[in-house]
C-alpha cells in the first residue's frame, strides 16, 4: 500500500538537505518523489531526499539480448531528447552501467509485477527501471516522464535542468483492461489523429483503443470482398462532410503504432442496427430490396436501421467482414456493437447475435458487444460492455462473461461538462470532473464485482465533435481520471488528492499541446 511519505506534506521531519533540494529543483518540479503529481497514482512511492540529474553524459542502457527492450529505450530517448537537447543514446550492455545513466531491464524473478507492472528506482547515481515484461517497462517510462519537469513534454529544446527526485516506485494495474473508444464513424478522424490519440492515452497507461468503425453515417474500414462499403458507404458523415475510411494498409499501420505503445486495437463493426451505411451500399442486405434504397444518412438519430437477419447473404457479409478484420487484428477481441437495434425484433436479434458470436469465434477471436448482446447466450470468452442498463451487466456476469465497465453517466467523454459546454450531448448526464472521477467500477452494479470485471473504458462518440481540438477538450482532463480508476487501487484514490494533483498536471497537459477544459473545480495555479 501507499508509503507514508506519500501523503506527508513537507514537515519538519524532512531533513535540511531535502529543504535545500526543494529550492534547487526549481518551481516546476517538486524535489520529493512522493510530492510529484503522478497520474495514475502508483501503488507505492517511497521517497528519499536527493535528486538525480540528466546531463549530456547520460545515456539509456538496455540489455544486450533484447531488441524489444532496445525499442522501448529508443522510445524513451525520442521522448526526452527534443526538449532536453541532451542527445541521449540507447546503448546495449551486459552489466549495469556506470553512474549517471539510465538502465532498463527485464527481471524474470519478479513475477509479482505481472504483465504491466514495473519498478522505477531513482538514486543519485542513476535511474533503473525494471519489469517482468516489456509492457511494464513501457508503462514505467510514462511515470518517469511525469517525474521530470513538465517542459520535458515540449517538442522543441527547452532551457533548464532535468532533475528527478530520488526514491522507488513499485506499481502495477488494478484492472487488466483500461481502454478508450473513438467513434470515427460519425465524424472521420485521420490516421495522424488516431496516432495522436494513441500517444495521449498511452501517457496515462491505457492499454486498449476501441475503434468504432461503422455506423449509420459511414463505413470507415476497407473490406476487399465488399468494396462498395467504402467506395459508397464511407463518403458521408454527420452534418454532410466528406467522410473517409482507412485502407487496410493504413489500419495495419495504426495497429502497429499502437502495438509499439503496448496498446491493442479493438475494431468494432456495429450490427445488426447502426448499419445504414452498409445498407445503402448493398441493397441486398435490406429485408425489403424493393423499398427505395436507404440514402446515406447524416443526422444523429439512432435505432432506425437493421441488417436483414433472415437472409443468408447477411451471414456471408458478416463472415467476410469478420475474417478480413481478424486477419489484421493481432489482439484477441472483435466488437460487434449490438446496441440500439430498435427495429430488429428480439426473436430475430437473439439468434443473430448467437450466430455472429460463432462467426467471431470461428476466426479465432472473442466477441465483445454492448449491453444488449446479453439478451443472447454469451460464451464465457465473450465480453459485454456495460453502458446504460445494470441488468444487462448482471446478466453477463450470471452467464460467466466478463464485463467492460463504461457507464454513460460517468465514463462517456462526449457528455457535456455542464450546460455551457460548446460540444457534446447530455442525454446521460452532465459530467463534471468530480463526477467522472468519483466512482468505483466494482460497486457500480450490484452483483458485478472485480471478478466479473475485465476493466474500464472511456468512449468518445463524435456526433458533435469533428476535429482534434474539440476531441481533446472533451477527453481532457476527464480521461486521465478514468485511466486512474482503471490503474490505481481504490485504497489510494480520493477526489481531493486527485484534484490537487490534476491542478499541478495542467502545465504538463499544456506542454503536451492539449487544449483541456479548465474546470473551475480545480485550482490550475494560473
Ligand atoms: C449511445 C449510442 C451511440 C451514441 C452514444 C452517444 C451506445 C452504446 N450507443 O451509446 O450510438 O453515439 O450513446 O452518447
Amino acid at each position: 500500500m501507499l508509503n507514508k511519505t506519500k501523503t506527508l506534506p513537507l514537515k519538519p521531519a524532512l531533513s535540511i538537505a531535502a529543504l535545500t533540494l526543494l529550492f534547487s529543483c526549481g518551481s516546476d518540479n517538486p524535489a520529493i518523489l512522493s510530492e510529484q503529481s503522478l497520474i495514475p497514482l502508483p501503488v507505492t512511492v517511497t521517497a528519499s531526499d536527493s535528486l538525480f540529474e540528466l546531463t549530456e553524459n547520460t545515456d539509456i542502457y538496455v540489455p544486450q539480448n533484447s531488441e524489444e527492450v532496445k525499442g522501448i529505450g529508443q522510445y524513451l530517448a525520442d521522448k526526452l531528447n527534443p526538449s532536453t537537447g541532451l542527445g541521449m543514446e540507447v546503448k546495449p550492455t551486459d552489466a549495469a552501467p556506470a553512474a549517471g545513466n539510465m538502465y532498463l531491464a527485464l527481471t524474470e524473478a519478479d513475477t509479482t509485477l505481472g504483465d504491466e507492472g514495473y519498478e522505477l528506482a531513482i538514486s543519485t547515481t542513476g535511474v533503473k527501471l525494471t519489469a517482468h515484461q516489456p509492457a511494464g517497462l513501457f508503462r514505467g517510462i510514462q511515470t518517469l516522464r511525469q517525474a521530470l519537469p513538465a517542459d520535458v513534454e515540449k517538442s522543441d529544446k527547452q532551457s533548464g535542468s532535468w532533475k528527478i527526485p530520488t526514491g522507488t516506485i513499485r506499481d502495477y494495474p488494478t484492472y487488466a483492461y483500461r481502454g478508450a473508444m473513438l467513434d470515427v464513424a460519425r465524424h472521420f478522424f485521420s490516421v495522424e489523429d488516431v496516432k495522436r490519440y494513441i500517444d495521449l492515452i498511452a501517457a496515462y497507461k491505457m492499454n486498449a483503443l476501441h475503434l468504432h468503425l461503422s455506423d449509420d453515417q459511414g463505413w470507415r474500414i476497407e473490406i476487399k470482398s465488399w468494396p462498395k462499403l467504402t467506395s459508397l458507404g464511407s463518403k458521408s458523415e454527420v452534418g454532410g462532410g466528406e467522410g473517409g475510411f482507412y485502407t487496410q494498409e493504413q489500419y495495419k499501420d495504426i495497429v502497429k503504432y499502437a502495438q509499439e505503445r503496448y496498446i491493442m486495437i479493438i475494431p468494432e463493426i456495429d450490427m445488426p442496427g447502426h448499419t445504414n451505411a452498409a445498407l445503402s451500399s448493398y441493397p441486398e442486405l435490406n429485408c425489403n430490396e424493393k423499398d427505395p434504397n436507404p440514402k446515406p444518412y447524416t443526422g444523429i438519430e439512432v435505432g432506425f436501421s437493421t441488417l436483414c437477419t433472415s437472409k443468408e447473404i447477411t451471414y456471408k457479409f458478416v463472415d467476410d467482414v469478420v475474417r478480413e478484420l481478424a486477419e489484421m487484428t493481432p489482439g484477441p477481441y472483435l466488437h460487434m456493437g449490438g446496441d440500439e437495434s430498435h427495429v430488429t425484433p428480439m426473436e430475430d436479434y437473439i439468434p443473430f447475435v448467437n450466430r455472429v458470436q460463432d462467426i467471431v469465434q470461428s476466426h479465432g477471436k472473442q466477441m465483445i458487444g454492448w449491453d444488449e448482446v446479453t439478451n443472447a447466450s454469451l460464451k464465457p470468452t465473450s465480453v459485454a460492455q456495460y453502458w446504460a442498463k445494470a441488468e444487462y451487466a448482471q446478466s453477463a456476469a450470471k452467464q460467466g462473461a466478463k464485463v467492460i465497465v463504461s457507464p454513460a453517466k460517468k465514463a462517456y467523454l462526449d457528455m457535456q461538462y455542464d450546460s455551457t459546454s460548446k460540444y457534446g450531448l447530455h442525454w446521460a448526464a452532465y459530467i463534471e470532473l468530480d463526477s467522472a472521477y468519483n466512482w468505483e467500477p466494482s460497486t457500480m452494479v450490484p452483483g458485478v464485482t472485480s471478478t466479473n470485471i475485465l476493466g474500464i473504458e472511456a468512449p468518445i462518440w463524435t456526433e458533435t465533435i469533428d476535429n482534434m481540438e474539440a476531441l481533446e477538450y472533451m477527453a481532457f482532463p476527464r480521461l486521465p481520471g478514468l485511466a486512474e480508476i482503471g490503474w490505481s487501487p481504490k485504497s489510494v484514490r480520493n477526489w481531493e488528492g486527485y484534484r490537487t494533483r490534476l491542478g499541478k498536471h495542467g502545465k504538463r497537459m499544456e506542454a503536451m499541446g492539449i487544449d483541456y477544459y479548465p474546470s473551475k473545480q480545480v485550482d490550475w495555479g494560473k
